[in-house]
């Protein structure tokens, strides 16, 4: 007998070996996602629960490790389907299986396509999202495009880099930035939507909180909105999106920039970030959103320590067992200076390497300043795993 240790951090080389011994495309990458390892956590577990989750373990050969009200589980996906199955569920466990059964259906066939107003974006690449400020105070690239041509250069230098979509935002959202009416915001960015969109440019997301802002966006020709609070600022934002069947990136904040800094406290911080944009995307659907509409975001350097925004990127996976498309937005953050040393203006490398991090770990969309760059780091990310 002769040993090979095959990878194991995602089902391609399982499958490899297979259709190397002669399966076919399609069995094989179902016993590979059946073969991989899962784990997930359970909390809000009852006593009973509990107990029947040991006992399944015992038998099914998985190891369960629990204790007052949670239990984690760890085992091969195949192992794990019949508690998704209620005809095969053991009896007690019937409150598993709905979530689990959404979890695995995304695990093994992850969302491939992003509709936006008039069309949509594949996933089955890294796609870029260039920024486009138009805020003469934002944190990296405060005022340098704070006219609307400027801007428009900006734009025609990030689609040649490779972008496929551009954010055009008019209010910062660093601490301390002054607040900016609806009126302002709209005046800073409409105009800028309205030249890219004349100009074939895009498509175009407006990032903005604000439902009047994104009504006035969308008028201009904005296809997705992109609202860092999550919908929590303004109510009425999901509604405007599902009227206007378009796009919506939710991103994970708490509190407002001013407060945020003071709330990045967290016992688990992928389990409850993700908690919480599951919690926003259902606001999303709720306002008449439709799921292949939404993309979540993690919301890198939002409400979050250095610290915290590595754990986040390292085990994105939680976030996007949520079953909705990934985008991050890591580029020139805090955090990589925290890493680094570098400042601001010097973040593009550690940016591009962030970018590769994260699609590895089921990203597929990237907000950068620095396209070029990031789209190098992606090439390669996307080249290994390009099986996916
Ligand atoms: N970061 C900023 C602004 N908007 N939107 C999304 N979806 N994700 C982000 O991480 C994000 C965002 C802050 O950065 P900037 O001031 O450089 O635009």
């Amino acid at each position: 007998m002769k040993l090979t240790a095959l990878a194991a951090h995602t089902p391609e080389a399982v499958r490899a070996a297979l259709a190397a011994r002669g399966w076919e495309t399609q069995p094989a990458w179902f016993a590979a996602t059946g073969v991989q390892s899962l784990v997930v956590l359970l909390d809000e577990v009852s006593e009973p629960e509990r107990e029947s989750l040991v006992r399944w373990g015992a038998k099914a050969g998985a190891d369960v490790l629990t204790g007052d009200g949670w239990a984690l589980v760890g085992a091969a996906a195949s192992r794990l389907a019949p508690l998704a199955r209620p005809d095969r569920l053991p009896p007690g466990l019937e409150a598993l299986a709905p979530e689990l059964g959404r979890f695995l259906a995304s695990y093994a066939d992850p969302p491939r396509r992003w509709e936006i107003s008039g069309g949509v974006l594949t996933l089955d690449h890294p796609v870029l999202i260039g920024i486009v400020n138009v805020t003469p105070d934002s944190f990296s690239d405060g005022g340098r495009f704070a006219t609307a041509d400027r801007a428009v250069a900006q734009a025609e230098r990030l689609v040649a880099d490779g972008c496929e979509l551009l954010d055009v935002g008019g209010e910062s959202t660093r601490p301390g930035a002054a607040p900016v009416t609806a009126e302002e915001e709209i005046r800073r960015v409409a105009p800028v939507i309205e030249q890219l969109a004349r100009r074939g440019l895009g498509p175009v997301s407006v990032d903005t909180r604000k439902g009047a802002v994104a009504r006035a966006a969308l008028a201009a020709g904005a296809a997705v909105v992109n609202d860092v609070s999550g919908l929590a600022f303004d109510p009425a934002l999901a509604r405007v999106v599902g009227d206007a069947g378009a796009g919506l990136i939710v991103m994970h904040m708490r509190g407002t920039p001013d407060t945020m800094d003071s709330l990045a406290v967290y016992r688990h911080v992928p389990a409850e970030v993700a908690a919480e944009l599951g919690t926003a995307a259902a606001r999303a659907e709720a306002g008449g959103v439709a799921p292949p509409r939404i993309v979540v975001d993690p919301g890198f350097g939002f409400a979050k320590t250095p610290e915290q925004n590595f754990r986040l990127l390292d085990e994105l996976a939680t976030v996007v067992a949520l079953g909705y498309p990934v985008a991050v937005g890591p580029s020139r953050k805090r955090f990589l200076g925290a890493a680094t040393g570098r400042p601001v203006e010097d973040r593009d490398r550690a940016t591009a390497v962030a970018c590769a991090l994260a699609w590895e770990r089921g990203a597929r969309l990237f907000r950068v300043h620095d396209a070029a760059l990031a789209r190098e780091a992606l090439r390669v990310a996307g080249a290994t795993t390009s099986a996916r």
